[in-house]
């Protein structure tokens, strides 16, 4: 089996931001005026008032503080509560395609590599922007790429999901060089007029390059140099509806039409919270015990960024004591819950400080449930 190195990440971060309170602003003023037009309805009793959001409430449940959009007027707009993107022609770059391609442009340049020498693109996302082609397969084309290149979603934990394909695929020898990409465009896929969902997610695509060690650093690039070495990686499943979204292709069949909602991000986050933590403390203390790799010695935990709470409830059972910010890098203030792009956020912006040889783990986490972890120590 070939070792396998991650040799460059890259992110993409879209360029308007969205504060919180500019969130509970036209959200605000989207309840009042729904209670207004409804309060006749309200008076006799047949409708419910609806409560307002609060800043407060977001941060102390949360964690999130802000995050990054793709297009903000239309969000913030009360009357329209969704994002307004262009629709593109055929001979346009598909904008997941093109976000994938700004990431990847960072990480290839991390790893000192071309396009041209990649041999495997695996796009991983909770939502793909279209059926076919596949989006891998246009960045594939975008970036002059050899191999094969394929779409895949398992939700927030598309991410080491696809990772997992990818460091296969080298260790087997079907590919040398795989690039894997977490396009999120979350604020398509939230809803934007429920309190209890606006506020959770943010926008953000990242790239990953792995290579073979037998080929890293051949091509001759001016790379960062640094390298990590894989040691293990740990996927995990178990069926649950807490995190829905029925959006799908049968859909226009249906004859019963879904309530727009329910095509729409949904989830029990109370449950969620207490159901998930358990069982991601569980599987990377297994996986760790696997690999022989003590708890004790894991330096950092790119954990997924859904919430503050849960990222501390899962390093402090793993490791018997709070963790420090250091070792559990927190990206929500900024960024808040960008699905799968979350712990490869925190992996590509909070690794500085760790030596040769140190070990940590990179784990992501959420809807079906899922979970998957890679075990990581610094080679170079
Ligand atoms: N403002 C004020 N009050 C509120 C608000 C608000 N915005 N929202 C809810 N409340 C109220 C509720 O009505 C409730 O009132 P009451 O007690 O009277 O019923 C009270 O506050 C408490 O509500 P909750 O129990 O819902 O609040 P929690 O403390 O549980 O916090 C969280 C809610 C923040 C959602 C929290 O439960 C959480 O983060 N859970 C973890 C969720 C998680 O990790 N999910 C993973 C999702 S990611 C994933 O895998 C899906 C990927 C798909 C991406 C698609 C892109 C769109």
């Amino acid at each position: 089996m070939n070792e396998v190195l991650i040799t460059g990440t890259g992110l993409w971060t879209p360029e308007y931001g969205v504060t919180n309170a500019e969130l509970v602003e036209s959200l605000t003023r989207a309840v009042r005026k729904w209670n207004a037009d409804h309060a006749a309805e309200i008076e006799s009793g047949e409708l419910e008032e609806r409560d307002l959001p609060s800043e407060k409430f977001i941060v102390r449940a949360s964690g999130v503080g802000h995050r990054y959009v793709i297009e903000k007027e239309g969000l913030l707009d009360p009357d329209r509560l969704r994002p307004h993107l262009p629709t593109r022609s055929e001979d346009e770059l598909s904008i997941q395609a093109e976000i994938c391609v700004a990431a990847a442009e960072e990480a290839l340049a991390q790893a000192g590599i071309s396009g041209s020498e990649l041999d495997a693109v695996v796009v991983g996302a909770s939502n793909i922007q279209r059926a076919y082609p596949a989006i891998a397969i246009e960045v594939q084309d975008a970036l002059g790429a050899g191999g094969f290149a394929y779409d895949m979603n398992v939700a927030c934990s598309s991410a080491t999901f696809a990772l997992q394909n990818a460091i296969d695929a080298i260790k087997t020898g079907s590919a040398r060089r795989a690039l894997v990409l977490c396009p999120e465009l979350t604020s398509c896929h939230n809803n934007f007029e429920l309190r209890e969902f606006h506020f959770i997610f943010g926008d953000a695509c990242t790239a990953v390059v792995l290579e073979s060690a037998d080929v890293a650093g051949a091509a001759g690039g001016a790379g960062t140099g640094e390298s990590w070495s894989v040691l293990g990686t740990r996927l995990a499943t178990k069926f649950s509806n807490n995190i829905r979204n029925d959006f799908g292709f049968m859909n226009v069949a249906e004859d019963t039409p879904r309530h727009p909602h329910e095509l729409l991000f949904r989830q029990n986050g109370r449950q969620v919270f207490g159901d998930v933590c358990p069982m991601v403390a569980e599987h990377i203390a297994t996986h760790a015990a696997e690999v022989g790799v003590d708890l004790e010695d894991l330096k950092r935990f790119w954990l997924h960024q859904a919430n503050l709470g849960m990222n501390k409830t899962i390093a402090k059972t793993l490791l018997d004591r709070e963790p420090s910010p250091e070792e559990s890098p927190v990206i929500l203030d900024e960024y808040a819950n960008t699905s799968s792009a979350g712990s490869v956020i925190a992996f590509h912006k909070h690794r500085d400080g760790l030596e040769v040889g140190d070990q940590a783990v990179l784990c992501s986490f959420g809807a079906g449930y899922s979970v998957g972890s890679v075990l990581l120590r610094r080679r170079s």
